[in-house]
């Protein structure tokens, strides 16, 4: 393995070492506060509950440009001429951030990685050359590969969806993107691949058959899984939901639409859920209740690790530093069982404004140290049943009696009534949420 600070012929963030953890008291940013990949908590290191990737996109694609102005970062691996040269470079760069920072893993879209050719065949002869060399910085550095997935939501031809577009030779074309990012990522390694339904969606109902729309999305994602597993991939399957943007619309909209969906279409099992918490606000719900919902479905996958703007109704993928958050989060993933083939991928952007080199860093730093700690808060809650315990007394009137056959569906509503006329007016039952918040307080204010 290199000991290299940085990989291929070129440095691309110098004066930048390997991160450290130097612990809280450090006032060193370019050091881990909380993050110590090597401590165990409950029987597993850090590292290897949190399974931390860096995407590749935000990170190496996006330039700071918005629909008001142009990038405003320009980085060193963009500066020749040649399209697949800066691919080479980007990766170099890329490879270089990742053993840096020590996320163990990454993510990527195929043209973040392999620029877009003029055909299919070029496209796809694009995308494997950069994955031979993807291959061998993997070799080199022991990074692996948490996901892949086929960016079909960014060239014009998809602008009325892709597996769900009204014309068949666009949903061919995504089948097409589909099958080479399926081929990159079985040769990667990756234990999950994404889909992220971009334009599945509508922007009017009035050119938009719904109905039609569904099924063709539900041939394609199991063509796609069929596909996967034919060539040896024994990774999951995600869906990853979000409720609009770009669409008005999108058929993925939350956590129990995909459920509902995937179990409707017989893909639930080989598909799970990859939950992102700017998503889960901009449908209206908390990253909590959307990792509940999934792990209550038995199908909590991944996570896209992010937040948003509590004032702004958009997607800013702003890096996630909600310490509350992410140990509620935590403890949905810790009671679930912790990832299996998931973890937790920063899709997540520095600002616009943030035009430093270093700030890339910053934002991944902070966050590692933010789940770090909502992992350790997650589990001395779960150690001291400090929530599990007044929960399960809650329930306690189904776990016996009359209440234990309700829920055994051995009652009927005639039971029911004679046991309301029985027992007489309910006693009032506090639901002590106050308490409950002041303790989630408390664990968040100890130090481990
Ligand atoms: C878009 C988004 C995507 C997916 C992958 O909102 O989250 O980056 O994670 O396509
Ligand atoms: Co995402």
């Amino acid at each position: 393995m290199s000991t290299s600070p940085y990989i291929g012929d070129r440095e691309y963030f110098p004066g930048i070492g390997k991160i450290a953890y130097e612990g809280p008291e450090s006032d060193n940013p370019l050091a881990f506060k909380r993050y110590d990949a090597n401590k165990r908590v409950a029987g597993k290191t850090m590292a290897e509950h949190l399974r931390y990737a860096t995407c590749y996109w935000h990170s190496f694609c996006g330039d700071g440009s918005d629909p008001f102005g142009p990038g405003s970062r320009s980085y060193l691996w963009n500066d020749s001429s040649d399209p697949m040269t800066n691919a080479r470079q980007k990766m170099d760069a890329a490879f270089e951030f990742f053993t840096k920072l020590g996320t163990p893993y990454y993510c990527f879209h195929d043209r973040d990685m392999a620029p877009e050719g003029d055909s299919v065949a070029q496209s796809e002869e694009n995308l494997f050359a950069m994955v031979e060399l993807a291959k061998q910085r993997q070799a080199e550095t022991g990074m692996k590969l948490l996901w892949g997935t086929a960016n079909a939501f960014s060239n014009p031809r998809y602008m009325n969806g892709a597996s769900t577009n009204p014309n068949f030779d666009v949903v061919a074309h995504a089948g097409a993107q589909v099958k080479a990012a399926l081929d990159a990522t079985v040769a990667l390694g990756g234990e999950n691949y994404v889909f992220w339904g971009g334009r599945e969606g509508y922007i009017s109902l009035l050119n938009t058959s719904t109905k039609r729309e569904l099924e063709h999305m539900a041939r394609f994602l199991t063509m796609a899984r069929d596909y996967g597993r034919s060539i040896g991939f024994k990774g999951t399957f995600l869906i990853e939901p979000k409720p609009m943007e770009p669409t008005k619309h999108q058929y993925d909209f939350d956590a129990q639409t995909v459920i509902g969906f995937l179990r409707h279409h017989g893909l639930a099992g080989d598909f799970q859920l990859n939950i992102e918490a700017n998503h889960a606000t901009l449908s209206g719900h908390t990253f909590e209740h959307e990792l509940q919902l999934c792990a209550d479905a038995g199908l909590l996958g991944s996570i896209d690790a992010n937040r948003g703007d509590a004032q702004n109704g958009w997607d800013t993928d702003q890096f996630p530093v909600d310490l509350y958050d992410a140990a509620r989060g935590m403890l949905v993933v810790l009671e679930a069982g912790g990832f299996k083939t998931g973890g937790l991928n920063f899709d997540a952007k520095v600002r616009r404004e943030s035009t430093d080199n270093e700030d890339l860093f910053l934002g991944h730093i902070g966050a590692m140290d933010t789940f770090a700690h909502g992992l350790e808060v997650a589990n001395a809650i779960i150690e001291d049943e400090a929530l599990s315990a007044p929960l399960a007394q809650r329930y306690s009137s189904f776990d016996s009696g009359a209440g234990k056959d309700f829920a055994d569906g051995k009652l009927d509503l005639a039971a029911l009534r004679d046991h309301a006329a029985s027992a007489g007016e309910p006693e009032k039952i506090s639901g002590k949420q106050e308490q409950l918040e002041n303790l989630v307080n408390q664990y968040l204010l100890k130090s481990f």
